[in-house]
């Protein structure tokens, strides 16, 4: 029996600061997420995109926030959608859209978890911890807010409620390396465990991701994955509005990717943040594709019939 996938779009570009991650989903689909994927024997659904209604605008005592009707609704959306494609399928795929529609897709896998028994864990991929609350958020761009909301943190009373919350000790974090004031307070009043780049120089990747897999394993946990494109050092991954130097490389990058896959343990993936408004010839989107490749059993050569 083939493992099955499901690729879901988000076209959601509400939370960000500039235009573009609307076409995020067009294209992965375009760079041929799914060919790519089906040749590695997943059996895979292509769900289509989701969407919201127009809605009028919703206002906040913090003024600085943009576009919360939308992502109040996108949220609502992608929570139902997760929680029914985590029923549906082993490994869905949440093609964004900017990373405010983590706050959906998390929330929905943690319900799922809830259902099964099972604890929820998050990798966090991203330059940024993504911590603020509402109340927090100077620049009032909602992608900033997911990991605030669904660890269930006070001020994101205007948001929906939450079903089942992803406790801080479940989350790891890698290759950050922007942290505003309010996020780094969090960070360390909750002791959460955030590799940054610093750490990351000193121990490698793979240390820190064994040591996380062995805690989910350990805890028969379930572990969502959440890839923000600016993960990537912005030289091999320039599609995305906030580029922050000294990123990921592309093999730090592939074997995160590689050694997921070989835990078995994924249950889902959002792939965020993606514009291909500022790509150069789809690189970035090809990109995304071969790293979901890694999670999803490519492999140069076999390990156990390699002759030396
Ligand atoms: N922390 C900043 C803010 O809240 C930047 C967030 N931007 C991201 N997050 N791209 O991944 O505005
Ligand atoms: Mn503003
Ligand atoms: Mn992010
Ligand atoms: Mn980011």
């Amino acid at each position: 029996m083939p493992r099955t996938c499901s690729l879901l779009g988000a076209p959601i570009q509400t939370g960000a600061s500039q235009p573009g991650c609307l076409m995020g989903p067009a294209a992965l689909r375009t760079a041929g997420l799914e060919p790519i994927l089906s040749e590695l024997d997943w059996q895979v659904s292509d769900l289509g995109d989701l969407s919201i209604p127009a809605l009028s605008p919703r206002g906040h005592h913090n003024a600085a926030i943009h576009n919360l009707a939308e992502t109040i609704a996108w949220i609502e959306v992608l929570e139902a959608a997760a929680f029914d494609a985590a029923k549906a399928h082993d490994l869905p795929i949440f093609m964004g859209g900017d990373h405010s529609m983590s706050a959906g897709t998390v929330a929905g896998m943690a319900r799922y978890a809830q259902g099964q028994g099972r604890p929820l864990f998050v990798l966090w991929l991203d330059a940024h911890p993504d911590l603020h609350s509402l109340e927090t958020t100077t620049s009032g761009n909602l992608h900033g807010t997911p990991v605030n909301y669904f660890t269930g943190q006070p001020g994101n009373d205007a948001y929906p409620p939450l079903a089942a919350a992803v406790p801080t000790q479940n989350i790891c974090m890698m290759g950050i390396r922007s942290v505003d004031r309010a996020e780094h307070k969090l960070i360390s009043e909750q002791g959460i465990e955030v590799h940054d780049m610093r750490a990351i120089d000193e121990t490698g990747v793979l240390a820190p991701l064994k040591t996380f897999l062995e805690k989910v394993r350990a805890a028969n946990g379930l572990l969502h994955v959440s890839f923000d494109v600016d993960f990537l050092e912005p030289g091999i991954a320039p599609a995305v509005g906030t580029t922050v130097p000294g990123g990921a490389t592309f093999r730090e990058a592939h074997l995160i990717m590689e050694t997921l896959g070989d835990s078995g343990l994924v249950r889902s993936l959002d792939l965020v943040e993606l514009n291909p408004f500022l790509d150069e010839r789809g690189r970035t989107a090809k990109l995304l594709c071969d790293l979901t490749a890694s999670l999803f059993g490519r492999r140069v050569l076999d390990r156990m019939t390699r002759s030396f």
